[in-house]
């Protein structure tokens, strides 16, 4: 069964529900409306007996380049908060199955958080992770300052949050970040082949240890998403954040002024 909406396909494959983002053209650039159908047909296979591991993916130029910058240019400080687009991000921490990211290209800002926020990661030999948001003036604002340096640790994560620069798949494997680097022809067979042997499981065991792993992460992780929430929005004043997305729109270097 395939399910095709604008942005996303979803299909399944016996026991495992694949969801791939769909808008090639952007780099798969998480729009609003993108991550509302992504949120919706991992939900559908959390709730779906027959399906035991979800697969997120992309395509092989990119899993995402982040949050649609287009879309988030105009955005102001009360104009973010009230569209409140994180309550979306937080459904997928409820997900009680297994969700396995198979990375190919591009993993940037939303898109590296996006991963993150799934339970393992297969990346190809051409993955790249990172969190350029400094670029465009503002912060990670999906749990990247938190889930990175949980993983990568303060120092490296604070070299990639506050330089932007992104990280090579095999890097990101010697960091942790990654369970596993592949060639790119096979990078979705190996995120099958992990999720077949999960299958094998006991789903109820599967899904409570799941929860214990996660509960690790918990406690201040709530806070820290939080801090920067305030923070990010806060950034939507500012000068800079509105010239830094502007200057990527018309393919200019950015001009900051602190402002
Ligand atoms: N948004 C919108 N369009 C994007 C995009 C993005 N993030 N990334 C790429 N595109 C578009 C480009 O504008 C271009 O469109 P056209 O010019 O063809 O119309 C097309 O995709 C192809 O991109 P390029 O021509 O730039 O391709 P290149 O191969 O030359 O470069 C690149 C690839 C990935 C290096 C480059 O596209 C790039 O730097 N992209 C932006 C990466 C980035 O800065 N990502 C972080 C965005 S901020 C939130 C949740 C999450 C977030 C925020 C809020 N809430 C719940 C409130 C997350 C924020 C972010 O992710």
């Amino acid at each position: 069964m395939t399910l095709t909406n604008k942005n996303i396909r979803s299909e399944k494959e016996g026991q495992i529900g694949l969801v791939r983002l769909n808008r090639p053209q952007v780099l798969n650039a998480l729009s609003c409306e993108l991550m509302d159908e992504l949120v919706a047909a991992i939900e559908e296979f959390d709730r779906d007996d027959e399906v035991r591991v979800i697969i997120l993916t992309g395509n092989e130029k990119a899993f995402a380049a982040g949050a649609d910058i287009k879309e988030m240019s105009g955005e102001g400080t009360v104009s973010i908060m009230l569209k409140d687009r994180f309550a979306t991000w937080d459904r997928i921490r409820n997900v009680k199955k297994p969700i396995v990211a198979a990375v190919s290209g591009y993993a940037l800002g939303g898109g590296c958080e996006l991963a993150m926020s799934c339970d393992i990661i297969i990346a190809s030999e051409s993955a790249q992770f990172g969190q350029p948001e400094i670029n465009i003036g503002v912060i990670p604002g999906a749990g990247g300052t938190q889930r990175l340096t949980r993983v990568v640790g303060k120092h490296k994560a604070m070299e990639m949050i506050l330089t932007g620069r992104p990280i090579t798949a095999r890097e990101a494997h010697e960091l942790g970040l990654v369970n596993k680097v592949v060639p790119v022809e096979i990078y979705l067979e190996a995120a099958r082949e992990v999720a077949r042997e999960i299958a094998k499981k006991s789903p109820l065991a599967v899904r409570l240890a799941k929860e214990a792993v996660l509960k690790a992460f918990d406690g201040s992780l709530t806070e820290g998403l939080v801090f920067e929430r305030k923070n990010f929005y806060m950034l939507f004043s500012s000068e800079d954040q509105k010239e830094g997305m502007r200057a990527f729109l018309e393919k200019r270097p950015a001009s900051f002024t602190g402002r």
